[in-house]
C-alpha cells in the first residue's frame, strides 16, 4: 500500500523553527509571534498531485503540486523570495527542493505511525516538526 498523506494534522513539536526562519531572512517581530504558533496542516493526495494547506492564527500558506513537475513558488506571508519547487518521492519519503536564492532550501514529509514528520531546511539550517493526527 502506497503512504497517504491526506488529513489534518496539528503541529506537536517544532524545533530549531526560529533559526530557519533567520536563515528565510524573517524579521524579529513575526519570528516572536511565528514561533509561538501551532499550525495545522490539511493535505490532500489523490495519485501524484498534492495540496498542503497550513493554517495558523497569523499567517496561512497554501501549495500545490503534482509529483516530479516543477512549480513557481511564490512563498507568499512567509518570506515572499520567489523559487522553482519540485517534489519527488524518495521511498515513502515526499522529498521538495526549492531552487532560488537561498541555497539548500527544501523540505521533506513522511509519516510513522500516526505522526507526520517534516524537515525544513534553509542554508545551514534545519527545522523538525511533528504533527499528529486531528
Ligand atoms: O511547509 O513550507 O508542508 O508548504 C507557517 C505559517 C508555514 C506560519 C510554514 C507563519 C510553511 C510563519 C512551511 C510566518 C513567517 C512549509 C511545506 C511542507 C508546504
Amino acid at each position: 500500500m502506497p503512504v497517504d498523506f491526506s488529513g489534518t494534522w496539528n503541529l506537536v513539536s517544532s524545533d530549531n523553527f526560529e533559526s530557519y526562519m533567520l536563515a528565510l531572512g524573517i524579521d524579529f517581530a513575526t519570528r516572536k509571534i511565528a514561533k509561538m504558533l501551532k499550525p495545522q496542516k490539511v493535505i490532500e493526495q489523490e495519485g501524484d498531485s498534492f495540496s498542503i494547506q497550513t493554517t495558523s492564527t497569523f499567517r496561512s500558506y497554501f501549495v500545490q503540486f503534482k509529483i516530479g513537475e516543477e512549480f513557481e513558488e511564490d512563498n507568499k506571508g512567509l518570506d515572499h523570495r520567489k523559487c522553482k519547487s519540485v517534489v519527488t518521492w524518495d521511498n515513502d519519503k515526499l522529498v521538495c527542493v526549492q531552487t532560488g536564492d537561498k541555497k539548500n532550501r527544501g523540505w521533506t514529509h513522511w509519516i510513522e505511525g500516526d505522526q507526520l514528520y517534516l524537515e525544513l531546511r534553509c542554508e545551514d539550517q534545519v527545522c523538525k516538526q511533528v504533527y499528529k493526527r486531528a
